[in-house]
């Protein structure tokens, strides 16, 4: 019967009458969010659809020579690099590598970057999932943009003066950040949430006893971006958001049976969702009431602290149907969204309610049902949600209002739905994290591309499609399909205005020492180290050759002296694994051992001036 199909596929999933017709789709599909390799289905056009193309005529076109309205900042996944996106052109304007290395820059190879990321725990990847803007009054600033590495723990920040990389947190004691979000309205903290459970401390001591394992929940100065505390949870931590007044964190979580296998993890009907109460956690910091692991505060935040028996829990436990996916707070900052994932459902917390109501059930304000594998929220400000269907393949746009007025599981305030190509995880529309968001234009984060684009081999590319959704008011019209290397789990947009790159490094915002031409030269620093520095300009290097010995340590420093944007040199020497750019203004260094006596020669990699081919140096290295 179908209902044994759908235990097999789907643990727990309950599906009234009028799902079931669905309930094929859903199996297939489902299987692949709980980890199975079942084929995922539901975008195959027998998901159904209730839209249709409105026909508004919505033009996401930029006309040449034009410049897109806002900057779309989308994470990587496991490539590890951010992507910078043009919104609603969807024109990739650059890449930003954060936990990855990147020859075209030379970032991971340069002295700087390549220490950073030593430091950073030296690995070769990282998986991103969400970035994030700096806000101010919980607006973007435009200063900082953070993101989390699901894979290793850690936390990145890029500034965005200059779209680079310029911090890696390796956070102790958690394997696995997934949430990441900063502390609304002024971003007191970058906040993560630990995934994965581990033992506390992780040394190998009793490994084999999940009891001893422990999901974490951590926050970090976002100006030092040291690791300031943390908090011991029950269950699996996923997704986090914050109010809009700083004070409550809310997590998404599954796994309260905190078992190690699938069925062991779905097996109960209720996971718990974690508010964290940050002005109380910081109290308990500051009163001593926290266990010092690897250096930093841990505070217990489990069901059975003494912590969470007062009259001021420091973290409240909200029972939702199992495994929700998504938090996102809305604009107004009253109501959480925890999208079901295995339920139809999205629960609406109250956060307004959650100080005073002893009852957890209380602080529920809205469960409407939305459609099969809701993942996430996004808002237009004009008092509409849409959440991502996974299953569905589908948008669906329902108004928040009718949803706390409608009966808990009424599909009344569901206003429309849009299908997507196919299989959707995250969903964002203009500014949607502000306290103001722009409407206008949602993209869906589609995970499966099918057939919507030439076949380019098994590895396919994601779908992200751009919806126009105008004010709210007009039906949602799908108007492009964007391929995107994997993967992409989420993004943020902001308004141009509110980003101030700069086209040309100020050297003063660097330590580095600015070479001009009259430095350039080779200074012997020790018995088998020197340090050569040089200029770059079109086209010529400050030295046309220079010379060093046989296991010299050579410490090559190149300043690019030209103050006009957009030329950029690259310095690359063959054979010794060295590229790197080098920005006008910028002084960028790198280290290495001249092994092999020689004659290289050191060419331009950008492609600066009628003469780029003949932007030439030579590094002879003489035997010993
Ligand atoms: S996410 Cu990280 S599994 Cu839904 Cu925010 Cu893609
Ligand atoms: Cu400098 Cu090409």
């Amino acid at each position: 019967t179908a209902d044994d199909d759908l235990s097999l596929g789907l643990p727990g999933l309950s599906l009234g009458r009028r799902d079931f017709m669905k309930a094929g789709v859903a199996a297939g599909a489902m299987g692949s969010v709980a980890g199975c390799s079942a084929l995922t289905g539901g975008g195959d056009g027998s998901a159904g659809s209730q839209s249709t193309p409105s026909g508004s005529g919505a033009s996401h076109t930029v006309e040449p020579g034009e410049h897109d309205e806002y900057y779309g900042f989308w994470s990587g996944g496991h490539s590890g690099e951010l992507r910078v996106i043009g919104i609603p052109s969807m024109r990739e304007l650059t890449r930003i590598p954060v936990f990855n290395t990147d020859c075209a820059s030379g970032y991971g190879f340069t002295d700087g970057t390549q220490e950073m990321l030593e430091e950073g725990g030296g690995y070769s990847w990282g998986d991103n999932h969400h970035p994030n803007l700096s806000e101010t009054d919980g607006d973007y600033d435009g200063e900082y943009l953070y993101v989390n590495d699901k894979a290793n723990g850690r936390i990145a920040r890029v500034n965005l003066t200059y779209f680079e990389t310029d911090a890696i947190t390796d956070v102790p004691n958690m394997q696995a950040i997934h949430g990441c979000c900063v502390l609304s309205p002024d971003t007191k903290y970058v906040l993560g949430n630990g995934e994965f459970r581990v033992p506390l401390p992780n040394d190998g001591t009793d490994a084999k006893n999940p009891d001893n394992y422990t999901s974490l929940f951590v926050a970090v100065d976002p100006e030092s971006m040291e690791t300031q505390w943390q908090v011991k949870v029950d269950g699996n931590l996923d997704i986090v958001d914050t109010g809009k007044e700083g004070r409550w964190a809310i997590s998404s979580a599954y796994n309260s049976e905190e078992a190690t296998d699938i069925q062991g993890m779905t097996k109960d009907d209720r996971d718990n969702v974690k508010a964290f109460d940050i002005p109380a956690i910081e109290q308990a910091v500051e009163n001593g009431n926290y266990e010092e692991v690897n250096g930093i505060p841990v505070v217990d935040g489990t069901q059975g602290s003494s912590l969470n028996q007062g009259d001021r829990p420091i973290v409240k436990y909200i029972p939702t149907p199992k495994s929700p996916h998504c938090v996102e707070v809305g604009p107004n900052g009253d109501y959480a969204f925890v999208a079901g994932k295995l339920s139809p459902t999205v629960t609406m917390i109250d956060l307004n309610a959650l100080a005073d109501s002893s009852d957890p059930e209380d602080v529920v304000a809205g469960r409407p049902r939305v459609g099969l594998g809701p993942l996430h929220t996004t808002f237009d400000g004009n008092g509409h949600a849409y959440t991502s269907l996974f299953i569905d393949s589908q948008a669906v746009k329902w108004d928040i209002e009718a949803a706390v007025e409608a009966e808990e599981g009424s599909e009344d305030p569901i206003i429309e739905k849009q299908d997507v190509h196919y299989n959707p995880g995250h969903i964002q529309a203009l500014e949607a994290m502000t306290t103001d968001p722009d409407g206008e234009w949602l993209v869906s984060l589609n995970k499966l591309s099918k057939d919507r684009f030439l076949p380019v081999g098994p590895i396919m590319p994601d779908n992200d499609q751009l919806i126009h959704i105008g004010q709210g008011e007009e039906e949602m019209e799908l108007v492009a399909d964007h391929p995107a290397y994997p993967e992409p789990h989420d993004c943020v947009f902001a308004h141009k205005d509110k980003i101030d790159a700069k086209k040309v490094y100020d050297k003063d915002d660097y330590e580095e020492t600015y070479i001009t031409e009259e430095d350039s030269g080779v200074e012997r620093t020790g018995e088998n180290s020197v340090h050569v520095k040089m200029t770059t300009k079109r086209s010529e290097f400050g030295l046309p050759d220079f010379t060093v010995q046989e296991g010299d340590e050579v410490k090559l420093s190149t300043t690019n002296i030209e103050g006009v944007q957009d030329i950029i040199h690259g310095v690359a020497i063959p054979e010794h694994d060295i590229n790197y750019a080098v920005a006008p203004q910028d002084t960028r260094e790198v280290t290495f051992t001249a092994d092999d006596p020689g004659v290289y020669w050191i060419y331009c990699t950008y492609f600066c001036s009628a003469l780029h081919l003949e932007m030439r140096s030579r590094m002879i290295v003489e035997p010993a």
